[in-house]
């Protein structure tokens, strides 16, 4: 063998083992890599257009027609096996990000839903349906009405006088007709007496042509408002009032009603009742209603706990009833006091602010 054939041995040694370092660094280059991107211009760095494989394969071209075949055979292996270390890491950080968004996006299916949690009935709500089942219990009927009224059906047809104080904008919400603007007569009603003006209307209208017209027993619960607000005030409150209309209804009928209803409500056989007198515009003669525990912590105290009176002349005749020939009585009580009484609750804001901390005591 001569010298130079010597030497182009040597040289073609020299390639392999620079295109088998050159396998090596692209594979060891992709291995530190973890990124898809980065990946992709790595690969250019050693397949793309103008890498050092490319610029290899481009120098073949130069080599005696001997050397060609086997340099380019070498050529192509160490491609294949850069092109498969470029896949197998390609593979592995798709199957790292699968695993990773697979980890951040894990559902316990087996947990346990999160519920509604259970409702439960507001404190004043509970005893409004206590006193419409004790009320229903002996005859009476449950009635409601609008909260939004006017000045006729909330004072007027009540025999309220027109200075009376209670129609004052001190007393009452009136409402505007747009900001600024009163609407005048419109009202929020102070009490649910308009319930049952309204209800003695209907009820005319429907039996008032009957040689006997069926008597009337209703209650009328639900919500009412003052201009007043502190630790025993609320602008919005709860009333009850009451009313039987008919041939013959006394005051008698008023004090056993009551004291049946209060003995009920309070669950004491031996609760006093006093019907103290006072002064209604709307009852001729008034009387305020007092309880006192025979026992209990509360006991010895009298409290009062709402008002009556037998329907003014006047009022039943608003109602469109014949005060000649048919008489009633009427009650009216705060239930929301009677609700503090009953669950030992000592601050009315309590029971408006809406904390569940506090509500949820009731279910
Ligand atoms: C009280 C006093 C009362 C009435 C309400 C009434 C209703 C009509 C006719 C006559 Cl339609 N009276 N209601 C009567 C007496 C007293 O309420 O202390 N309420 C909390």
């Amino acid at each position: 063998m001569q010298d130079s054939e010597h030497i182009e041995q040597l040289d073609q040694l020299d390639q392999f083992a620079q295109l088998v370092e050159l396998v090596a660094v692209a594979s060891a280059e992709f291995a530190r890599i973890n990124d898809a991107a980065q990946l992709e211009q790595a690969k250019a760095r050693f397949l793309g257009k103008s890498g050092a494989l490319t610029e290899l394969l481009k120098g073949l071209g130069k080599l005696p027609a001997d050397q060609r075949r086997s340099q380019g055979a070498a050529i192509n292996q160490a491609k294949d096996r850069i092109e498969a270390a470029l896949f197998e890491r390609r593979e592995l950080i798709k199957r790292v990000a699968l695993d990773a968004q697979l980890a951040a996006e894990a559902l316990d299916v087996t947990l346990p839903g999160r519920g509604r949690g259970r409702g439960g009935l507001h404190p004043a709500i509970r005893t409004l349906a206590r006193i419409e089942q004790l009320f229903r219990s002996i005859g009476f009927e449950v009635a409601d009405g609008p909260e939004i009224e006017t000045d006729w059906y909330n004072f007027t047809s009540l025999n309220t006088p027109e200075n009376h104080p209670a129609r004052s904008m001190h007393d009452t919400f009136y409402l505007e007709s747009s900001p600024g603007v009163n609407a005048p007569g419109v009202l929020l009603r102070t009490h649910t007496s308009p319930v049952q003006i309204r209800y003695m209307q209907a009820h005319v209208a429907q039996y008032g042509h009957l040689e006997q017209m069926p008597e009337i027993r209703i209650i009328a619960p639900g919500r009412v408002y003052r201009v007043d607000s502190d630790a025993t005030h609320s602008p919005m409150f709860h009333q009850v009032e009451g009313l039987m209309v008919g041939e013959n209804v006394s005051f008698a009928d008023l004090k056993g009603v009551a004291a049946d209803f209060l003995r009920r409500f309070f669950e004491s056989d031996d609760l006093k009742t006093r019907f103290r007198p006072s002064f209604f515009p709307f009852t001729e003669p008034s009387a305020e209603i007092d309880v006192a525990f025979m026992s209990g912590p509360m006991e010895g105290r009298w409290l009062e706990i709402g008002g009556c009176g037998m329907v003014h002349p006047n009022v039943l005749a608003n109602g469109g009833i014949d005060p000649e020939r048919y008489t009633g009585f009427a009650f009216g009580m705060g239930p929301d006091r009677l609700t503090m009484l009953r669950y030992g609750i000592d601050d009315l804001r309590l029971f408006y602010d809406g904390d569940l901390r506090f509500l949820s005591q009731f279910k």
